[in-house]
């Protein structure tokens, strides 16, 4: 007996999510090496905590897969691109990260209504409102940091941006909190 609640196109597009929101994580993961190693201690430690955010996304859709009786695939990541050359662009392509990852949720969405798979419908609003949020936190990196003089923002007003990201709360706090019950 099927006891797949999952189409075939369904589970492969789910995949691809998992696929696309680990994918995420390592962009977070390797633009917060690159703020480190400029020196933004606070930018990198923001970006870190929403690399773990990304990827508990990604364990989000495996367990929704497992819960309708599908079979998660772990798929190869592809590597994340070049470093940005400075934090305009960083925080530009991580609006432009978000508004592409939106894309491939509303993709989901929208087979979800085709399908008439309702379940999937309802699991997949939850991202529709969480990209909502991050594209806001993304065009509040951009507005924060235009505020601070931009590409010719003083070392000060970069001091005190950076120390204001590394405070700011999120829903994720340290990679080291994670547990096979909290993944
Ligand atoms: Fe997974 O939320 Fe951003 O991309």
């Amino acid at each position: 007996m099927n006891t797949n609640r999952l189409s075939v196109p369904m589970q492969n597009a789910l995949i691809s999510q998992m696929t696309k929101e680990g994918h995420a994580a390592q962009i977070y993961l390797s633009y917060g090496i690159w703020a480190d190693n400029q020196g933004y201690g606070g930018i990198a430690n923001f970006l870190y905590r929403h690399s773990t955010e990304e990827r508990s996304h990604m364990i989000k859709i495996m367990e929704y897969i497992l819960e309708r009786g599908g079979k998660p695939v772990v798929e190869a990541i592809p590597a994340p691109p070049q470093d940005p050359k400075n934090i305009t662009e960083c925080f530009n392509k991580v609006f432009q990260h978000e508004v592409d990852n939106t894309n491939a949720i509303y993709k989901l969405v929208n087979l979800s209504l085709e399908e008439k798979d309702w379940a999937t419908w309802n699991f997949a609003q939850w991202f529709v409102k969480e990209q909502l949020e991050e594209e806001k936190l993304a065009l509040d990196l951009i507005d924060k940091l235009k505020i601070a003089g931009g590409d010719r923002a003083s070392d000060e007003s970069l001091f005190t941006l950076d120390k204001t990201l590394g405070e700011m709360p999120d829903e994720e706090t340290l990679a080291r909190t994670a547990n096979t019950e909290n993944p």
